[in-house]
């Protein structure tokens, strides 16, 4: 890890004083935290049954609190997000009644996970919530969020861990519910699921994970967040799963995972063009991932950045979710010796690159993005065909705080 990116025990000591501040020098009797995520491939293949290939990071949510008598919730953030209130105060409705959305917005992912991880009652709690994953940066704050209060109920009610495929899905489920955000799989699967040293081929249709080391001294995973913060509860992410449903549908498939190209070429009048694209997008990205994990398993990390490159390109091109800035850090990157490949990675509209280099370019790489990046700075940001405006646009710089280098080992 480099720049000012909290360790797991800050975060823990830092979310343990808040709670004894706020709740009379009491200490926290429950401690949980869950990861964030970056994919390294296989993008928006996960809610039409496809592969993706994301791995756990050291950037985490965590929860301390203690259970209380009533029915009281009480919850705290430490995480700064200067748009909304720090606190929130409800009752868990005694008969069963759901416990609706509202605000502050972060309070819903809490919510959610209530109402869809465990069968009622739920007792009464006071919480303290702590994260070093960047809200909107594409590296699944949400799912952390969701997945650390998953675990935070499960404890406080003294059940074993149980079933950690069904604790994904209700944390899915939540993020449905409460932040209307029709997600796939993958960002609460790896939460869970996600093990050190490897990355996670997950078969989003039969669910079935299995881990690729990524081990490799030799190997670097840098991430570089553009500082554009997207926002996937907007239409474009609903928009792109329509057009992928539609696609097959008009291809008598069940999901896009059981479509070839050659499907598509037969079926191309039936839909319009930019469902095409969407839909070429998904087929080929599936395949990807597939070979990509493929090279990663036999230490080909020049297959696996060419296919990297492709995975980018395709996002920019055909299912149009990346941005200006994603796009020229990806070239950025590409151009130091040492440097695989780069891409954007998680929903798009804003958020991360992740790169894969050779250990021995980590230095010059990081000097190359610094010195070259949005050295073109337009007007603003523009999305690719600028469907959609990024939320909350920072001025395009690059700093040490903005690089979380993440080494495989
Ligand atoms: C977001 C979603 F939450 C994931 O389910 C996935 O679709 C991803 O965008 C795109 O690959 O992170």
């Amino acid at each position: 890890m480099a720049g000012s990116v909290p360790t797991v025990s800050e975060l823990f000591a830092a979310a343990r004083r808040r709670y004894e501040q706020l709740f009379g020098g009491d200490a926290p009797l429950i401690a949980v935290c869950a990861p964030g995520r970056v994919n390294l491939i296989g993008e928006h293949t996960d809610y039409n049954q496809g592969f993706v290939l994301p791995m756990a990071l050291p950037l985490v949510t965590v929860v301390v609190g203690s259970q209380t008598c009533g029915r009281d919730v009480t919850v705290v953030t430490v995480t700064e997000d200067a748009d909304e209130p720090h606190r929130v105060d409800f009752s868990l409705p005694a008969d069963g009644a759901p416990l609706a959305p509202g605000l502050p917005r972060w309070a819903n992912y809490v919510k959610g996970v209530i109402e869809h991880y465990r069968a009622p009652p739920v007792p009464g709690f006071r919480a303290v919530i702590a994260s070093s994953v960047p809200l909107g940066g594409g590296l699944s704050s949400s799912a952390s969020l969701e997945c650390s209060q998953g675990g935070f109920l499960i404890i406080s009610e003294m059940e074993d861990d149980g079933d950690k495929v069904s604790k994904a899905l209700a944390c899915q489920q939540a993020e449905h519910s409460h932040a209307g955000v029709p997600c796939g799989i993958m960002d609460q699967f790896v939460s869970v699921l996600g093990r050190e040293g490897h990355a996670l081929l997950i078969d989003c249709r039969s669910l079935e994970a299995t881990p690729v080391p990524l081990a490799d001294p030799g190997l670097i995973i840098l991430i570089t967040n553009s500082n554009v913060k997207h926002s996937l509860s907007s239409s474009e992410y609903p928009l792109r799963r329509r057009h992928c449903e539609e696609a097959a549908s008009a291809m008598g498939k069940s999901s896009l995972r059981d479509a070839t190209m050659k499907d598509l070429e037969e079926a191309g009048d039936r839909m319009d063009e930019v469902t095409v694209r969407r839909a070429r997008h998904v087929i080929e990205e599936i395949e990807r991932t597939v070979q990509a994990a493929e090279a990663l398993r036999r230490g080909e990390y020049k297959e696996f950045g060419r296919l990297m490159v492709e995975s980018h390109n395709s996002l920019r091109d055909l299912y149009e979710v990346s941005c200006r800035e994603l796009d020229e850090l990806v070239s950025v990157a590409l151009e130091v010796e040492g440097v695989y490949g780069s891409r954007m990675t998680g929903g798009g509209f804003g958020g991360c690159t992740v790169t894969l280099l050779q250990a021995g370019s980590i230095g010059r790489t990081i000097l190359h993005i610094q010195s070259s990046a949005f050295l073109t700075t337009a007007e603003g940001s523009s999305n690719n065909n600028s469907r959609e405006a990024p939320q909350d646009h920072k001025e395009p710089q690059l700093s040490p705080r903005m690089l979380n280098l993440n080494s495989s080992d």
